[in-house]
């Protein structure tokens, strides 16, 4: 793919990630009711397309196949408008996105969501450790360019809406800097 590819979207790519239970499913939802962008729901998408390698017992998760998940995403995210949802976001091609916004939630907040979905004290570990040592928040600062990511917290309703709101803004924006 030459560069002029994606720059050429009329609408942006917008990835939400963070650590299971920060809030990425619910925020894509409202942000892609108000912005008319399509939520595509990765964890969702691998399942019922099979983009995996089977499933991790010890780490109860499908073992993700990177290539055909690509594949599968390629076509769609080189059109443009789509907000992608997944808890990693290292797997992706740099180029696709043009925001790229990681939900941070507090401890004790996160554990009882965990909690009411009913993972496991392991999967709850895990996941709260991550959510420590900002795992996500290090692989996007690794994965992209600076000044796209952004840090968002998501600890309740308040957030969600101003985080709702920040997405609209920003989308708007982004059309009228591009398209004139
Ligand atoms: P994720 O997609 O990151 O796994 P989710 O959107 O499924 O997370 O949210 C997990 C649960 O937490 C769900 O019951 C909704 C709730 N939740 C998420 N973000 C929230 C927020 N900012 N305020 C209150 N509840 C929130």
């Amino acid at each position: 793919k030459t560069q002029e590819e994606y720059i050429e979207r009329q609408t942006p790519n917008i990835l939400i990630t963070g650590t299971p239970g920060t809030g990425k499913t619910t925020l894509s939802q409202l942000a892609s009711d108000l912005t008319g962008l399509l939520h595509i729901n990765v964890g969702d998408l691998v399942k019922e397309k099979s983009l995996h390698q089977g499933f991790d017992q010890e780490f109860q998760s499908w073992i993700l196949d990177d290539d055909k998940l690509i594949d599968e995403l390629e076509e769609t995210l080189s059109n443009g408008g789509n907000i992608v949802d997944f808890h990693s976001c290292e797997v992706f091609p740099e180029r696709w996105f043009d925001l790229i916004l990681v939900l941070r939630t507090d401890n004790t907040t996160l554990y009882d969501r965990l909690k009411e979905r009913g993972y496991s004290a392991k999967k709850i570990t895990e996941n709260i450790d991550s959510e420590i040592f900002q795992v996500i928040l290090e692989e996007a600062r690794e994965s992209y360019s600076a000044g796209i990511v952004v840090e968002l917290q998501s600890n309740n309703i308040e957030d969600m809406q101003s985080n709702v709101a920040r997405i609209e803004e920003w989308v708007k924006a982004w059309k009228a800097r591009t398209n004139g």
